[in-house]
C-alpha cells in the first residue's frame, strides 16, 4: 500500500503526516511537544489535505465563463478551523485515532485553537456561514476583507463590570493563514485630483495623493462539506510602501520616515468594536477604503488573467456589499474604469451596477453610515468627485420621474445637505447596486416603508429579500455531535447537506424512546456548560434546572434589562411567599458591549448584581441562578446554544432585523420566548405557534403608540408588581444601599422608556408563566423540543445561499 504523508485520510497517514510536520514543520521533537505543538503539527497536516483541494479548484475555478461571488465584509467571525476541516475531509475519526495512538485527546487538542474574532457579532458570524455555504453548495468565491491584528476584545467581569482586553489573536502563530506578499496592491489616500488631456486629447482625471499603503494578502481557505470546493477568504494587511519616504529619509528625516511607516500599518491595527453604531472615525474610513481598493484592485487581475476586460467585469463578478461598510467600492470601482482603465462613463456605470448588490442589515438610524463630505474630501478626493458626479445624474432622473418634488429629491440625494454636510453610505450602495435585499421578511418590508422607502417607490425591482440562515455543520454537527448522532440515526446521515431531511424527525416527536434519548442528550449537553461556568465564574448550577438563556451584543433594543426585570419578579414573588410555583430556573446571559456604551455597561452590572443577590440568598438557592458566561464568542457558542431549553428573543418589535441566534438555539431543540420581530417571525411560522412562546408588541403597534404618544410612568403606576420591581432597583436595596448606581436606567424607563420595556412586561411576564407551566409537564416540552429541530430546515445558510445565487447574483445552482 503506497503512503501519501501530505494527502493521505487514513489514520496511519495522518499519524505520520503529524509527527513529520512536528519534527519537519515546526522543528520540535516528540518528547518536549506541548499540547500547542501538536495543535500547531496536526493544523499543518490538515492544511495540507486542504490545500491540495483549493489548488485543484483554483485550475477550474480559472474558466472564462462562470461566474464567481466576491463577498465584500469588514468583518468575519470564523470561529476554530481545525474542527471545521476534520468534519469537512471525513476525517474526524482517524485523526481521533492517530492521536490517541500519539497519546493525545483530541478534544484538548481542539481546544488549543485562538479563534479569529475579526467580528462584532451577526453581521461577521454570517458572513462566515456564508463562506461555509458557498464552498459547500459549490460556488466559487472569495471572502474579501481585513486581517485586524486585534479582533473584538476579551471581556472579563470584574466586580461586575465589563473590562476590556486586547485581543492577541495572532501571539501564538496562525497555521491556517498564508501571507502572499506578492499578491499585493497600493493604495491611495488624500492628495489632489488634476485634469489632463490624454494622447488622444480627450480630459481625463488624475489623482495625485498625499500617501499611499501596500495592502498584502493572506489567505484562508475555506472547504466546503464533503466536496471538493475550497474558496479562499482573503484578509488584506497593511504594510507601508518600501521606500516610499526614501527621499525624507535622505534628508535625515529617519524619524518622520518612521512615523508614516507605522501609521500605514495602523490601517490594519485593530477591529472598531462597536455593534450598530458608525463610530464616524477617520480610520475606519480609511480601513474600509483600503480594503474595497484591494479588493477590486485583486478581482480585476484575476479577470485579467482570464482573460477578461474591464468592460466586462460583471460577467466575471457578483459582488455582495455585506452592509454599507463596503459602500465605497462602488465609486472606487468607478475610478478604476474610468480613470485608470479609460472606460467612458455610462459604460462604467453600466457595469458597475451589474457588479454590485447590497444587503442592509439594521433600520436602527445610528447605524446609518454617514461620513462629513469635509472627511471624505480629505481622505478620498477623486471619489467624492466621483459621487458627487453619480448624484448629479441620478438626481437628474429623479427630477424628471417627479417633477416639483423637492423633498424627494433630497432625501434620495446621496449628500445630506444638512450642515455638516456628508455622504449617505446605504444611499450610495442602492443607486450603485442591482439589488438591495434585507435579512428577513418583516425586515425587508419595513425597509421599503421606511430607510429606503423613496427608492422603493423609484425601483420597485430592485428589492428583494434574503432571509438569514446558519450552517448546520458548525452550529450542530460540531457543537452538539450528540444530538447530530441522534439525528443521524433516526433520520439518515443527509441532512447536513438538506437540512430539510430534519423533518423525518415529526412523527416519532411522541416517541417515548426517541424523547427519552432527546431529553439524554440535552442533558448531556447542560451539563457540559453547567461545568464550564463551574470552571469560568465559580457559580453551580443544577442541569435539572430549566437552562433560560441570552446570548448577544448587549444593546438598549435587545432588552437583556427586560430579561432582569422578570428575574426580579420572580425574585420578589419568593420573597413574599417561599411556596410560590416556581419551578428552578438557571438564567444564562452572555455578550459583549461596546467598550464607549454607558447604558449597556450599566445593563451587565445590573445582572450581575442581581446574580450576586440572587445566587448567595440561602432561601433561594435551589430555585433560581443567574450567570454572566464571560467573553462569549464563536468557541464558547458551541457550548451555550446545545444547552439551553429556553431561547430569549425579546427585541423591541420592528428593531432586531434577522437575529441569528434565535436560529441556532431552535436547531438544537430550545424553545423560543420571543417578538414578532426579525426572523422570529418565520421561525415561529416553521415550528408552529403552539411551540412558540410570543408575546408583545407587533412593530406597526410600537410605532403607534410612539406616535400616539407614550407614557411609560403611566404604566408602573397601574401595575403593582411592575412598580415593586422598579422600586427595589431604585431603593439601592441591591446594590448595598447605593441608590445611585442603577438610577440611569430607571430614569431612562420611567422617562421615555424609548425600547418599550414598560409597554411589554405585563404580556412578558405572563408567558414567561407559560414557559414554566409546560416545563412542568417534561413530555411536552420534549415533544415540542423535537418539533422545533425538526422544523428549523428553512434556516440553513445553503438555503440562503440557494436564494441569492437565484434572487442576485444570477448564478445557477441546483
Ligand atoms: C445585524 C442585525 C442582526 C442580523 C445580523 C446579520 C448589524 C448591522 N446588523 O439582526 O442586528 O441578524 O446583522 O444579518 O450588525
Amino acid at each position: 500500500m503506497s503512503t501519501n504523508v501530505r494527502s493521505g485520510l487514513t489514520t496511519g497517514e495522518i499519524k505520520q503526516a503529524l509527527v513529520d510536520n512536528l519534527r519537519c514543520g515546526i522543528g520540535r521533537a516528540e518528547s518536549v511537544a506541548t499540547k500547542h505543538d501538536i495543535y500547531f503539527a496536526l493544523s499543518l497536516t490538515i492544511r495540507d489535505r486542504v490545500f491540495e483541494r483549493s489548488v485543484a479548484n483554483m485550475e477550474g475555478y480559472a474558466t472564462p465563463n462562470a461566474r464567481g461571488v466576491a463577498y465584500l465584509s469588514a468583518e468575519y467571525l470564523p470561529g476554530p478551523h481545525l474542527a471545521n476541516n476534520l468534519l469537512n475531509l471525513g476525517i474526524t475519526e482517524p485523526t481521533r485515532e492517530a492521536l490517541r495512538d500519539l497519546g493525545y485527546d483530541l478534544d484538548e487538542i481542539l481546544n488549543q485553537e485562538e479563534e479569529p474574532g475579526l467580528g462584532n457579532g451577526g453581521l461577521g458570524r454570517l458572513a462566515s456561514c456564508y463562506m461555509d455555504s458557498l464552498a459547500s453548495v459549490e460556488v466559487p468565491a472569495v471572502g474579501y476583507g481585513i486581517r485586524y491584528e486585534f479582533g473584538i476584545f476579551d471581556q472579563v467581569i470584574k466586580d461586575g463590570w465589563q473590562e476590556e482586553i486586547t485581543d492577541k489573536w495572532l501571539r501564538n502563530g496562525n497555521p491556517w493563514e498564508i501571507a502572499r506578499p506578492e499578491v499585493a496592491y497600493q493604495v491611495k489616500f488624500g492628495g489632489r485630483t488634476e485634469r489632463y488631456a490624454d494622447a488622444e486629447g480627450r480630459s481625463r482625471v488624475r489623482w495625485v495623493p498625499e500617501t499611499e499603503v501596500k495592502g498584502v494578502a493572506y489567505d484562508t481557505p475555506i472547504l466546503g462539506y464533503q466536496v471538493a470546493t475550497c474558496n479562499t477568504l482573503r484578509l488584506w494587511k497593511a504594510e507601508a510602501v518600501e521606500s516610499f519616504d526614501f527621499a525624507a529619509f535622505n534628508h535625515g528625516d529617519y524619524y518622520r520616515a518612521v512615523q508614516d511607516k507605522m501609521a500605514s500599518e495602523n490601517i490594519t491595527k485593530v477591529l472598531y468594536p462597536n455593534d450598530e453604531v458608525a463610530a464616524g472615525k477617520e480610520l475606519r474610513l480609511k480601513q474600509q477604503f483600503f480594503f474595497c481598493s484591494c479588493s477590486l484592485q485583486d478581482m480585476l487581475r484575476l479577470q485579467g488573467l482570464i482573460g477578461g476586460t474591464p468592460g466586462n467585469f460583471h460577467e466575471k463578478w457578483a459582488v455582495q456589499l455585506n452592509d454599507t461598510h463596503p459602500a465605497v467600492a462602488v465609486a472606487e470601482l468607478m475610478r478604476l474604469l474610468v480613470d485608470e482603465h479609460q472606460i467612458g462613463w455610462e459604460d462604467a456605470w453600466r457595469t458597475t451596477r451589474a457588479t454590485f448588490a447590497y444587503t442592509n442589515h439594521t433600520l436602527l438610524p445610528e447605524a446609518l453610515e454617514k461620513w462629513s463630505v469635509e472627511l471624505f474630501g480629505k481622505l478620498l478626493p477623486r471619489h467624492l468627485e466621483i459621487i458627487y458626479e453619480i448624484n448629479r445624474r441620478f438626481l437628474e432622473e429623479v427630477k424628471a420621474s417627479f417633477p416639483d418634488d423637492d423633498g424627494r429629491v433630497s432625501r434620495l440625494s446621496l449628500i445630506d445637505e444638512k450642515e455638516p454636510r456628508s455622504v449617505r453610505m446605504a444611499n450610495l450602495a442602492t443607486v450603485g447596486s442591482h439589488a438591495v435585499n434585507g435579512v428577513a421578511e418583516l425586515h425587508s418590508e419595513l425597509l421599503k416603508q421606511t430607510v429606503l422607502r423613496d427608492f422603493a417607490e423609484l425601483w420597485p425591482d430592485k428589492f428583494c429579500n434574503v432571509t438569514n440562515g446558519v450552517t448546520p455543520r458548525r452550529f450542530v454537527a460540531l457543537s452538539n455531535p450528540g444530538l447530530a448522532q441522534l439525528i443521524t440515526s433516526r433520520a439518515g446521515d443527509g441532512w447536513l447537506k438538506d437540512l430539510n431531511l430534519l423533518r423525518k424527525m415529526e412523527p416519532i416527536a411522541s416517541d417515548p424512546d426517541f424523547q427519552q434519548q432527546w431529553h439524554a442528550v440535552k442533558s448531556d449537553n447542560k451539563r457540559r456548560l453547567a461545568a464550564l461556568i463551574k470552571e469560568r465564574t465559580g457559580i453551580v448550577v443544577s442541569p435539572d434546572s430549566l437552562f433560560d438563556i441570552q446570548v448577544k451584543r448587549i444593546h438598549e433594543y435587545k432588552r437583556q434589562h427586560l430579561n432582569a426585570l422578570h428575574i426580579l419578579t420572580l425574585y420578589l414573588r419568593l420573597q413574599r411567599d417561599p411556596d410560590a410555583d416556581i419551578p428552578a430556573r438557571t438564567f444564562i446571559f452572555g455578550g459583549k458591549a461596546a467598550p464607549g456604551y454607558f447604558m449597556a455597561k450599566r445593563i451587565i452590572k445590573l445582572i450581575n448584581t442581581i446574580g450576586s443577590m440572587v445566587n448567595t440568598d440561602e432561601a433561594i438557592a435551589d430555585r433560581l441562578k443567574v450567570v454572566y458566561f464571560p467573553d462569549f464568542n464563536v468557541k464558547n457558542a458551541h457550548f451555550v446554544y446545545p444547552a439551553a431549553d429556553l431561547s430569549e428573543q425579546i427585541s423591541t418589535a420592528g428593531k432586531e432585523a434577522s437575529g441569528t441566534g434565535n436560529m441556532k438555539f431552535a436547531l438544537n431543540g430550545a424553545l423560543t420566548i420571543g417578538t414578532l420581530d426579525g426572523a422570529n417571525v418565520e421561525i415561529r411560522e416553521e415550528v408552529g405557534a403552539e411551540n412558540f412562546f410570543l408575546f408583545g408588541l407587533t412593530a406597526p403597534q410600537v410605532t403607534e403608540l410612539k406616535t400616539s404618544g407614550y407614557r411609560p410612568r403611566d404604566i408602573y403606576e397601574k401595575n403593582e408588581e411592575l412598580r415593586e420591581v422598579i422600586d427595589f432597583i431604585s431603593s439601592g436595596e441591591l446594590a448595598r444601599g447605593d441608590a445611585e448606581l442603577f438610577r440611569p436606567i430607571v430614569e431612562n424607563l420611567l422617562g421615555d422608556d424609548p425600547y418599550f420595556l414598560l409597554a411589554d412586561y405585563q404580556p412578558y411576564i405572563e408567558s414567561q408563566e407559560r414557559v414554566s407551566t409546560l416545563w412542568q409537564d417534561r413530555q411536552s416540552w420534549i415533544r415540542r423540543s423535537i418539533l422545533n429541530g425538526a422544523r428549523m430546515g428553512k434556516f440553513s445558510s445553503d438555503r440562503s445561499i440557494r436564494d441569492y445565487c437565484e434572487r442576485i447574483w444570477n448564478i445557477p445552482n441546483s
